[in-house]
């Protein structure tokens, strides 16, 4: 197939990936704009090189003219999740859209592939806007866990390496790492709820300094200079504590403060 037209086969493929990049990006845009937690950690898009097209087509023996119909993964989507429970509330998420037509569903978190390998896939069929119609294509979207991706890429550059021949030593090494992977998004599981806590109390810490500084600011044109300096020092001094109760009294104290100085600046 000659260069140019691998360029025309791939562009729709190619403003999918993008279209579906900045869906994602969005979700994880209003779980933040929301002060929720997001089940995704981060999205990667990727059209498949030709080289990889060619070398799949191979060893799938897909003949060329059947490569939009039978290879499922030209366009690909990754979600990586921070737990096990975020992957399948991530595959209730896409189940619901309607941007997007599901043809299948693997759960090979559940049942691993015999690698060790393990994601959730969908496959989806897509319609795109080309410049000349629209287009429907094939795509796979994959959601998997920090530890999971961590296995499949190791294990994906060994498969490149040796030609998908990976010596049975090897091979067993690899299942007993993605076993210790298993373990430890176990694990992780398992203190879960200390995790959001902590992600919470981090998050309300940066929303209490932001009112702060803003009311620190603002103390500035409506208080004198030294007040305001005073509160200054006072909220860096309270800060260094790391105490989220102290801080969010202060912020109380402060918010108390401006208000009186508002109301004189009225008078
Ligand atoms: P690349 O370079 O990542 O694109 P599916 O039909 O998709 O539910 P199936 O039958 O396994 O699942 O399909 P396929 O085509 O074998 O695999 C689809 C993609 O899943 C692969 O694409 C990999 O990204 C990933 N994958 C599947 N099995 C394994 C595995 O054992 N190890 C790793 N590391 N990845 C796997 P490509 O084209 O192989 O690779």
């Amino acid at each position: 197939m000659e260069i140019q037209l691998w360029r025309e086969i791939l562009e729709p493929y190619s403003l999918a990936v993008d279209e579906l990049l900045v869906k994602f990006n969005h979700v994880q845009r209003a779980f933040q704009k929301a002060n929720d937690y997001c089940p995704i950690d981060l999205v990667q898009g990727r059209v498949k090189t030709i080289a990889s097209i060619l070398e799949k087509a191979n060893r799938k023996k897909i003949p060329l003219e059947q490569l939009e119909d039978q290879m499922g993964d030209i366009a690909g989507i990754r979600l990586i999740c921070p737990f096990v429970e975020d992957c399948y509330a991530v595959v209730d998420m896409i189940r619901k859209r309607m941007d997007m037509e599901i043809v299948s569903e693997d759960d090979y978190i559940t049942h691993p592939k015999e690698s060790g390998y393990r994601s959730y896939h969908f496959q989806i069929r897509y319609t795109v806007q080309t410049f000349r119609e629209p287009k429907t294509i094939n795509a796979e979207i994959q959601i998997r866990t920090l530890s999971m991706n961590c296995w499949c890429t190791i294990e994906h550059s060994l498969q490149y390496k040796y030609h998908g021949n990976v010596p049975e030593e090897l091979r067993l090494r690899l299942q007993h790492t993605a076993d210790g992977m298993l373990e430890n998004d176990r694990e992780l599981s398992s203190i879960r709820d200390e995790i959001h806590a902590a992600k919470a109390m981090k998050a309300e810490e940066a929303r209490i300094v932001g009112d702060i500084l803003v009311t620190i600011q603002n103390l500035y044109k409506i208080a004198s200079r030294r007040e305001a300096v005073r509160m200054q020092e006072e909220f860096f001094r309270i800060y260094q504590e790391q105490n989220l109760d102290k801080l969010k009294r202060f912020a109380t104290e402060l918010d108390i403060i401006a208000e009186g100085y508002r109301a004189q600046s009225l008078m």
